[in-house]
């Protein structure tokens, strides 16, 4: 649990994967409606002191991926969601999700992505104090094929969705695939007016892969971790991201956990920070690595010795790279200013 500070502060959250953020709660919900999955129910999430190896988390997406089969569970998962993000003091969210479909139930890839929309509708309704986006994500373990329907699918929703589709991620097993083969699906996003948040580089020796994906640019890279040359990126990729100014979607439990970086305090924020390179501190999957945005926060300021204003700027600066537009920074640039003052 994260100390006050860290849950009052008012926060951004730009890299969260929709099943990978259900919580135990919602988790046990799911499972009274589905008892033959009661033995899986431990394993959707990585205790406190545990690790996995980033293989075995895909192989825990897999299970998880059971519990969520039809409209109404995908339904239900986002409303959770989105209001405990609410309640962490998370005042403005982007959820990611990799459309599917259950024929078993008739969960289509159109209906799982409306199902997600009419819930972040109804949270609003409700008066959920905190503002919800989405992007489609494209799954590289499913090819370019289903990545171009994607694209699509994103297309239709970002027409009729009142601003709430904003764009495309690209995600899943980074050992899978090959990222030159999503240039194209992804330019056709662009083209279309979709904002890219990328995962780059999430593990060792891919450089060729992120200068392709760097060449699109993409608006946003999830992790980043071997993009710099001490971990055996290179400067090329480096000056790509400064020359760009593409801000870093940072995860420290995630990596830890899955053992992509071996200590907090071997976290690559520590050179991008440095550089005054753009970083948000993010989730990435709050059920699987089992925290919040506030803890965060919180371990980003204690691994790093960052005071509190500190913290106070660096969620401040990640409103510049929200996809929404400029109007909606403003007023969250402001709702911050007025959350300021209570805080310190
Ligand atoms: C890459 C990840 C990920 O889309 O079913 N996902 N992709 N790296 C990671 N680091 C740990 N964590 C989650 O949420 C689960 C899906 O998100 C992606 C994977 O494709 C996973 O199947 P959705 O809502």
């Amino acid at each position: 649990m994260a100390e006050q500070f860290y849950k009052d502060l008012p926060k951004v959250e730009l890299h969260a994967h929709l099943n990978g953020s259900i919580s135990s709660t919602t988790t046990e919900k799911l499972i009274t409606k589905k008892p033959h999955l009661s033995d899986q129910h431990n394993m959707t999430v990585i205790s406190r002191g545990q690790k996995r190896t980033l293989e075995e988390c895909f192989e825990m997406f897999k299970i998880i991926h059971q519990l969520t089969v039809s409209d109404e569970d995908v339904f239900v998962v986002t409303k959770d969601v989105v209001k405990e993000f609410a309640a962490d003091g998370v005042k403005y969210i982007e959820l990611r999700s990799t459309p599917r479909e259950e024929k078993s139930t008739g969960m289509t890839k159109k209906s799982y992505v409306s199902s997600v929309l009419e819930a972040i509708k109804q949270c609003k309704n409700e008066g959920v104090d905190i503002d919800v986006r989405f992007l489609l994500a494209i799954d590289r373990r499913n090819g370019p094929t289903i990545a171009m329907e994607t694209v699509k699918l994103a297309e239709e929703f970002f027409r009729s969705s009142d601003g709430v589709v904003v764009g495309l991620d690209l995600s899943g097993n980074p050992a899978v695939g090959d990222g030159k083969n999503f240039i194209a699906p992804l330019q056709a996003g662009r083209n279309l007016g979709l904002k890219l948040a990328l995962h780059l580089a999430e593990i060792p020796n891919q450089n060729e892969e992120s200068e392709m994906l760097l060449s699109i640019p993409p608006d946003r890279i999830g992790h980043g971790t071997f993009l710099h040359p001490e971990v055996g990126g290179s400067q090329r990729l480096v000056d790509t991201v400064k020359k760009y100014r593409i801000p870093l979607e940072l995860c420290f439990s995630s990596n830890v956990k899955s053992q992509t970086i071996s200590s907090y305090d071997q976290h690559h924020f520590h050179y991008w920070y440095n550089l005054g390179h753009p970083c948000v501190v993010c989730t990435d999957d709050k059920g699987v690595f089992g925290t919040d945005l506030s803890l965060e926060y919180q371990i980003t300021a204690s691994t790093f010795n960052l005071s509190k204003t500190q913290i106070w700027d660096l969620s401040y600066q990640s409103i510049n790279c929200i996809f929404a537009p400029e109007s909606v920074k403003s007023d969250l640039k402001r709702r911050w200013n007025e959350l300021k003052p209570g805080l310190f």
